[in-house]
């Protein structure tokens, strides 16, 4: 039985100072250990107080907190004495996401880890919680457009920490987000490092100076704040502010926003309270925890009221069973099927009535089936895009009729953000990047090799993602070119005939082929044996699912590798579809957890496949 605890929650400013010993004791179930990068930035203290207050809630959790300093050295010993202190788990947000890799590598050998804020690179830990901050920089941007309406401008961005992940990420965003505006002037990039003091002190003498600037964009609100005092003092009324975090209280975002100081912030979760609601399930050996969750944002301004959120539908249903529409592309590949049965299946188990439309791989087929199930009034749409663009109409429908979409496996592009509710599927383009990066380990003798790349269906997310995150990691490399790159279809048919067509027209040897997923691997392969080739021999074949024919096709030695992406999301998706309808929110993506699996693991691992 669990001990209630009421002042369970241990809690050290800093973690020399914790004097009593937290092992779990006979009423302490869990520790978890809290890795903060500094205590001086009030976002690192809201994300504490986020993971106190969460913790509370639980009976027979501890936590302890320990408190860097900004020093990845520091950060790293703390990560040993957490684990030497019996934690259970750690909740790590690093001062400097790229060098804390190493020590956060060696922490998730002995306990689970749980990053949150800036994610390290790779995917040793067991989960990432944050911000899509590319994206809130590109609102920021647009917003910004939007107030320098035709006239254009001058634009002052503030930076955070100077090459930091999230500092990076939001002048990305921001510049793409004023793409469109070569009449906004974007200048005199000032870095303060997410600090109020530095900001005034570095914007004071700029703003004396008599430097016009039009509206300042801060990648924080500390920062915007420090910016809007040295303004005040060069008497500069009126100037548009924007701001990043969002932070409730008097000196918040929130409320700088509300009283005209800031013309806008963002709201962005601080990821403390999911940390402690997934470390619980981690430690609770939940089934199906994402890799990746990437927290819901949005803009706050003082014109441009919130967009609500979607309102939850009430159930009204004489059964009690919610109702589910949901619109699969087809059945093109041993992954849809393996997609569609899981789907099904996690339905019946959560006791959802499931509204199943096959499709058969058209947009237009898919658009009817959305309108259909807007017309029956279903209580939740979910659907799997074919292509990302195209779809702003029918989601406005959805949107109008109060019913909230909910994306399965691909993603759209350009469409308002708005308009869906929550994403549920791969990182494709780390699929690409892990296919990029096991042939970068595979071929080290220096010798010069080509790559020929089979396209998944064209527009749709995993074929732009995968290809663009397998150029990525050989951009920079002389050895291995990628030749050419072919369209087709993810069947095993259109993967075969690509293969055919390429070999009979006149073209470049190529020593490895990347398909994008293992159906048109396979169709390419028997391609390759009917041209006299020998796949694993001639030719080194690489693609994306894992599934159970791929490894049979690396056991044979014809396919040398293949990159996990899994159908298997119907579990999740069900729970979302119950937590949304309980009124909770979201996160904005759910981002699944994969591996890599080359030819040496094929025959230990087949019978554990699931699909
Ligand atoms: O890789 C492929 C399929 O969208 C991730 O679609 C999915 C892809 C998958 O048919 O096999």
């Amino acid at each position: 039985m669990k001990a209630r605890l009421a002042a369970a929650v241990l809690v050290c400013g800093l973690l020399a100072a914790c004097a009593p010993d937290p092992t779990p004791g006979p009423e302490v179930k869990y520790v978890l250990g809290v890795s903060q990068a500094n205590t001086t930035e009030p976002w690192r203290l809201s994300v504490i107080a986020d993971i106190q207050r969460e913790a509370a809630a639980f009976p027979g959790l501890r936590v302890v907190v320990a408190d860097a300093s900004d020093s990845v050295t520091k950060q790293s010993q703390d990560l040993d004495r957490l684990l030497g202190l019996g934690c259970n788990l750690l909740i790590v947000s690093p001062a400097d996401a790229n060098r804390l890799r190493e020590a956060v590598d060696r922490a998730y050998k002995q306990v689970p880890v749980i990053v949150i804020d800036r994610a390290v690179e790779g995917y040793n830990y067991s989960l990432y919680l944050g911000p899509d901050n590319r994206r809130i920089g590109r609102e920021a941007g647009r917003y910004v457009s939007s107030l320098l309406k035709a006239s254009g401008g001058r634009v002052l961005e503030v930076l955070g920490r100077q090459d930091s992940p999230p500092s990076l990420d939001r002048s990305l965003g921001f510049r793409e987000g004023l793409a469109d505006r070569p009449d906004i002037l974007l200048f005199d990039r000032v870095e303060a490092d997410w600090l109020q003091d530095k900001a005034e002190d570095v914007l004071t003498p700029f703003f004396a100076s008599g430097e016009h600037v039009d509206v300042v964009f801060a990648q924080n609100d500390a920062m915007a704040y420090g910016a809007w005092l040295a303004a005040r003092k060069a008497g500069l009324k009126n100037l548009p502010i924007l701001g990043i975090d969002g932070l409730p209280g008097e000196t918040g975002g929130l409320s700088l926003v509300q009283n005209g100081t800031f013309a806008a912030t963002f709201n962005v979760p601080t990821g403390g309270k999911e940390a402690v609601d997934y470390a619980v399930d981690i430690l609770d050996k939940v089934p199906g925890i994402p890799k990746k969750v990437i927290l819901r944002t949005s803009i706050v301004t003082t014109e441009v009221p919130r967009l609500p959120e979607f309102v939850t539908p009430p159930v009204v249903r004489p059964d009690g069973r919610p109702r589910l529409g949901f619109n699969q592309v087809g059945s093109e590949s041993v992954w849809r099927k393996a997609n569609s049965v899981s789907i099904r299946e996690a339905a019946t188990k959560a006791g959802i009535d499931l509204d199943f439309d096959e499709g058969d791989q058209t947009q237009t087929r898919q658009i009817a089936a959305l309108r259909r199930f807007i017309h029956d009034k279903v209580d939740v749409i979910a659907f799997s895009p074919i292509v990302e663009d195209g779809w702003a109409d029918v989601l406005g429908e959805a949107r109008a009729a109060g019913i909230p979409v909910i994306l399965t496996d691909r993603k759209l592009s350009a469409v308002d953000p708005s308009l869906w509710v929550t994403y549920i599927g791969s990182d494709f383009e780390e699929e690409g990047r892990r296919a990029a990066a096991w042939i970068e380990g595979r071929f080290t003798d220096g010798a010069r090799r080509s790559i020929l790349e089979i396209r998944g269906t064209e527009g749709s997310s995993p074929a732009t993602d995968r290809n663009r995150g397998f150029r990525d990691v050989l951009a920079g490399s002389n050895q291995l070119k990628v030749i050419a790159s072919v369209a087709a279809d993810f069947t095993r048919a259109g993967g075969r005939k690509a293969m055919e067509a390429y070999l009979k027209a006149p073209h470049e040897a190529f020593q490895i082929l990347f398909a994008h997923n293992d159906d048109m691997a396979l169709g390419a392969i028997e391609a390759l044996k009917a041209a006299g080739l020998k796949p694993g021999v001639d030719v080194t074949v690489v693609s994306v699912d894992a599934i159970r024919d791929a490894f049979e096709a690396m056991i044979r030695g014809e396919l040398s590798c293949t990159i996990e992406c899994t159908p298997l999301l119907g579990p999740q998706l069900m729970k979302i579809v119950g937590d949304f309808l309980k009124g909770k929110t979201v996160p904005w993506q759910y981002i699944s957890s994969e591996e890599v699996f080359p030819a040496e693991v094929g025959a230990r691992l087949l019978p554990t496949r699931k699909y």
